[in-house]
């Protein structure tokens, strides 16, 4: 089990990061075709990553059902994830947990696509210390107690959620932002997956349409190998005890906080996020 935090620039990460973020974010070039999946962890980001594959191959589900997801789409912010991304070809495809002021500050001159992915944080809470139990390349909570604490002071791998949702909206109004929430895609996927392949300029036909829904269900993602971390090395998690599609749920928080957590969670809610429009996040 790991120990502590690796620390840059005030953020706790894991230790697999790229600790050299600052090289990263002033060197890094984003192409104008690169399609971007943004998320605080634990927010559905490989639902989404999965329906932006899915939509690339219009529906084809060969590529998810035989190369794993991290390869699909990497994380810019490991040397692994890095390297794939500048093998790839265009459209290239890759995602981040980053907050904004760590990304590379190409991208704000770009016209590269951007999609973010939020939920509501009490679920991103729940998942996250479940996750977290299982996890090696980070500080294990030893109750949910003590995650609690740890989250709502933003001592968790990328920091604070409330900083980086209100950093990235920022980006709110751009034509080449999407924002979407995992609770819209659980309300209503067809339509989610339609705002998707619309916001990428791909238009598929009623049959490529369908074959993308039926691949990105929770059973589907679950059952597909390449796609639920269940080949994710040991040296990352704790493949025994680990479930990285675990309950697959909106509003799980109402049977984990308790009335005290819940009200705790509330205040600070209330007094970080004052002064963004109300009608903003679907959990309000
Ligand atoms: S990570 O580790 O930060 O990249 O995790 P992330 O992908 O952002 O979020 C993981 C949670 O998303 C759920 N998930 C899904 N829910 C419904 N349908 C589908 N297809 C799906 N795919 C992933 C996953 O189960 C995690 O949520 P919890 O609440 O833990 O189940």
């Amino acid at each position: 089990m790991a120990t502590d935090y690796l620390w840059i620039e005030g953020i706790p990460f894991h230790t697999t990061t790229i600790r050299d973020l600052r090289s990263l974010q002033n060197e890094f070039v984003v192409r104008d075709e690169d399609v971007i999946t943004l998320s605080y962890p634990k927010s559905g980001t490989n639902w989404i990553k999965e329906i932006i594959n899915l939509i690339h191959t219009r529906g084809d589900p060969s590529w998810v059902r035989s190369v794993v997801s991290w390869e699909r789409s990497p994380w810019i912010e490991t040397p692994e994830g890095l390297e794939l991304i500048k093998k790839q070809k265009d459209p290239r495809s890759y995602a981040s947990h980053l907050p904004m002021q760590l990304f590379p500050k190409s991208l704000f001159t770009s016209k590269a696509k951007v999609i973010y992915i939020m939920r509501n944080p009490r679920d991103v809470i729940i998942s996250g210390y479940h996750f977290h139990k299982t996890l090696k390349i980070t500080k294990n909570p030893n109750s949910f107690e003590e995650y609690f604490e740890w989250f709502l002071r933003g001592n968790v791998p990328y920091g604070s959620w409330f900083d980086h949702i209100g950093g990235w909206l920022q980006m709110r109004g751009k034509q080449n932002f999407l924002l979407i929430s995992y609770e819209e895609l659980h309300q209503d996927l067809r339509a989610s997956v339609e705002k998707v392949s619309q916001f990428l300029g791909t238009k598929l036909s009623s049959e490529e349409l369908d074959s993308v829904l039926k691949n990105v269900t929770f059973q589907a993602m679950k059952d597909n190998k390449m796609s639920n971390f269940s080949l994710l090395s040991d040296i990352y998690m704790d493949q025994r005890k680990a479930c990285f599609l675990r309950k697959g749920i909106t509003g799980d928080w109402k049977n984990q906080l308790t009335v005290a957590q819940s009200e705790a969670f509330d205040k600070v809610y209330q007094e970080k996020m004052a002064g963004l429009p109300p009608g903003l996040f679907p959990w309000e």
